[in-house]
């Protein structure tokens, strides 16, 4: 699965699902933008990337909450990384795990900022000028949140929900373009995704993986790779992945701790 000659705008490549995105491209010959909020991470990751694909790597710093941010730095891309191929809507968070009529309105908006406006704004500043080439992929990370709302998820789940209705309203609105829109929907995958839910709780957010096998970052950009790398025809629209010992959102198999 060959990318060579293709440009990637990963965000959220800091961490996680969008690092180990980075790196499959990397590994595929792609030359990346790696966007996000934590630049130091993005600048040590950079050159790693760039052995691997032989290609040039831009770290980014980038709020996808900031409006015209977005606009601004990615209008304002430097030669040699203006014309994205593909572009991962990634970034994207949960914050805490309440009832709604106790839930914290920080907190939603925080989500509903990133994952929901901030998706919308990278989408707008991006796409106008795919359609224009004539060539392009968008690939959003939803989750299987956004079809299962589970207890305490509201708004997260929500935010989820819009997700997959953006992308199902994208391909509509690209028909007869020769644009893809994919949507990929994870259960757990370990990354830093509970911490960031918990507020840094680590040892709230270990337990959510306790006696069972999560997916891994890896195992998500492997599905990644697959879809950017079908035939022209070929657009899937959506996959729903869970790890084995995950049967729906509230459904997981866990085993006793060893000597337990
Ligand atoms: P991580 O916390 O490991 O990574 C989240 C990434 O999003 C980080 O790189 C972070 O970078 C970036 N990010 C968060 N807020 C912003 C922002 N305002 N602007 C730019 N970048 C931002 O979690 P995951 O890798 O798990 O999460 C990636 C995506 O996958 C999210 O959309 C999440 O909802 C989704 N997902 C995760 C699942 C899981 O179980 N882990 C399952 C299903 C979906 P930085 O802080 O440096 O800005
Ligand atoms: C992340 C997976 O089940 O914690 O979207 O919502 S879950």
């Amino acid at each position: 699965m060959n990318l060579n000659g293709k440009t990637a705008l990963v965000t959220g490549a800091s961490s996680g699902i969008g690092e180990a995105c980075a790196r499959a491209f990397a590994a595929a010959g792609a030359r990346l933008v790696l966007a996000a909020r934590r630049l130091d991470r993005l600048q040590t990751l950079a050159p790693e990337l760039a052995a691997l694909s032989r290609q040039p790597v831009l770290p980014l710093e980038l709020d996808v909450r900031d409006r015209s941010a977005v606009e601004q730095r990615l209008a304002a891309l430097p030669e040699g990384f203006r014309e994205i191929d593909i572009l991962v809507n990634n970034a994207g968070l949960s914050r805490g795990l309440d009832k709604l009529p106790a839930g914290s309105i920080d907190d939603w908006e925080e989500m509903l900022d990133t994952n929901v406006k901030g998706l919308l704004y990278v989408t707008r500043a991006i796409v106008p000028a795919m359609i224009q080439r004539g060539r392009g992929h968008i690939v959003n990370i939803g989750s299987i949140a956004g079809r299962q709302t589970y207890p305490n998820g509201n708004v997260y789940c929500g935010s989820k929900a819009a997700v997959r209705a953006i992308s199902e309203g994208l391909k509509l609105d690209l028909t007869g373009t020769p644009l893809r829109v994919t949507e990929i929907e994870p259960g757990l995958v370990n990354t830093e995704f509970s911490a960031v839910r918990f507020h840094g709780d680590q040892l709230r957010a270990d337990k959510v993986y306790e006696g069972m096998t999560p997916l891994s970052g890896a195992d998500i950009a492997d599905i990644v790779l697959f879809v950017v790398t079908r035939p022209q025809h070929v657009n899937v629209a959506e996959i729903l992945v869970m790890p084995t010992d995950q049967s729906s959102a509230t459904l997981v198999h866990r085993r006793p701790a060893p000597g337990a």
